[in-house]
């Protein structure tokens, strides 16, 4: 029933013409609904995000605005910004703890510079599917248990969408086997379980805003990076990179995040608003953004990239050689939070 609902979804988007437009950044708030006087205080969240206008992340952040002003009748209007528009993952985390922007999409890898329990989305190789990665961020108590350590920070996590698997790029050889990571340049999210893995592979990683990436392979500052396919084509990381493989070693979820303080000056009925838009937007990203991975790997090969498919025995030579770091994690993350999680992947296994 809920594929149907989300299939209906999406073709009520691609109807409306929503999905695949750029998007406009800023729009006339709506007028009130026919018969309804357009609200009086109109309050704005800026929304930004750091991939580009074609990524299914900002699809779903569009669905978000259509909801939103729809349902509260044009009382919050929402800006969309992309490509980094308003700066990168840390810097729009800080702003919304300041109350200065109103909401971002960051991967949980950076959240964890905030809350570190995060981190566990990090432990490489966690996550054995998309279905796991859904029953356990969407439906178990350690998810929203996550959620709920982010307004001690002054953030508010509405919902989890999808990053989705990641994979390596670069432009010194094919990559199949864990010996082949040796003294590669890779650039990581700014995340410190991220850099100890690669670091364990022999690779020589650096972490890096997402927005100084693109340049930095194309001056060859970094040999190579690791992202989902969706975002490799979409950012057009074949103009720079030679080679893809297909290591899937960390499932990524995004968190939607809004300022405490709007969430606080919001009404009851509003919040439930924006959560409840954050939940359907995501189901919506999570669709497009599938569809997105799956469609795009040949895309690179057209564009000239060699892919390796990675084997499973390959993928386990290089979780065995992850796993020697995680011990020095273990306190950082929490244990508790470590166990639930795998608990949690063990139940919907
Ligand atoms: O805004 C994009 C970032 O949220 C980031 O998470 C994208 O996966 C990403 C990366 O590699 O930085």
């Amino acid at each position: 029933m809920k594929k149907l609902f989300t299939g209906l979804l999406i073709t009520s988007m691609l109807s409306a013409g929503l999905v695949g437009c750029g998007g406009g950044q800023q729009a006339e708030p709506p007028a009130g609904q026919p018969g309804q006087a357009a609200p009086a205080d109109v309050r704005t969240i800026r929304a930004g995000i750091g991939l580009n206008d074609q990524h299914p992340q900002y699809k779903g952040l569009l669905k978000f605005k259509e909801i939103v002003e729809a349902e509260t009748n044009g009382a919050i209007v929402v800006e969309t910004y992309h490509s980094g528009q308003l700066g990168d993952d840390r810097t729009m985390m800080e702003a919304l703890q300041l109350g200065t922007q109103e909401m971002t999409i960051p991967s949980t890898a950076p959240i964890a510079n905030f809350v570190p329990d995060f981190s566990v989305f990090d432990i490489p190789f966690l996550m054995p599917s998309e279905e796991v990665a859904d029953k356990v961020l969407l439906e178990s108590e350690i998810s929203q248990q996550l959620l709920d350590k982010l307004p001690a920070q002054n953030l508010i996590g509405l919902a989890y969408w999808e990053n989705g698997f990641r994979n390596l790029t670069n432009n010194k050889r094919a990559v199949a086997t864990a010996a082949d990571f040796k003294d590669l340049k890779i650039r990581t999210m700014e995340n410190q379980l991220h850099l100890a893995a690669f670091r364990a592979l022999g690779a020589n990683p650096t972490p890096m805003a997402f927005s100084e990436l693109f340049t930095a392979m194309q001056q060859g500052t970094v040999d190579g990076q690791e992202n989902p396919i969706a975002t490799i084509y979409l950012q057009k990381y074949f103009e720079v990179q030679k080679h893809v493989s297909t290591t899937k070693h960390i499932y990524s979820p995004f968190v939607v995040l809004l300022s405490k303080a709007f969430w606080d000056a919001s009404t009851p009925e509003q919040q439930e608003i924006l959560k409840r838009a954050a939940v359907e937007a995501g189901q919506v990203q999570r669709q497009l953004n599938r569809e997105a991975n799956s469609q795009y790997l040949e895309e690179l090969r057209t564009a000239g990239m060699t892919v390796t498919e990675v084997t499973e025995e390959a993928r386990a030579e290089m979780k065995a050689v992850t796993d020697t770091v995680l011990d020095q994690f273990a306190d950082k993350i929490g244990k508790e939070t470590i166990d639930k999680v795998r608990a949690a992947i063990e139940a919907a296994s």
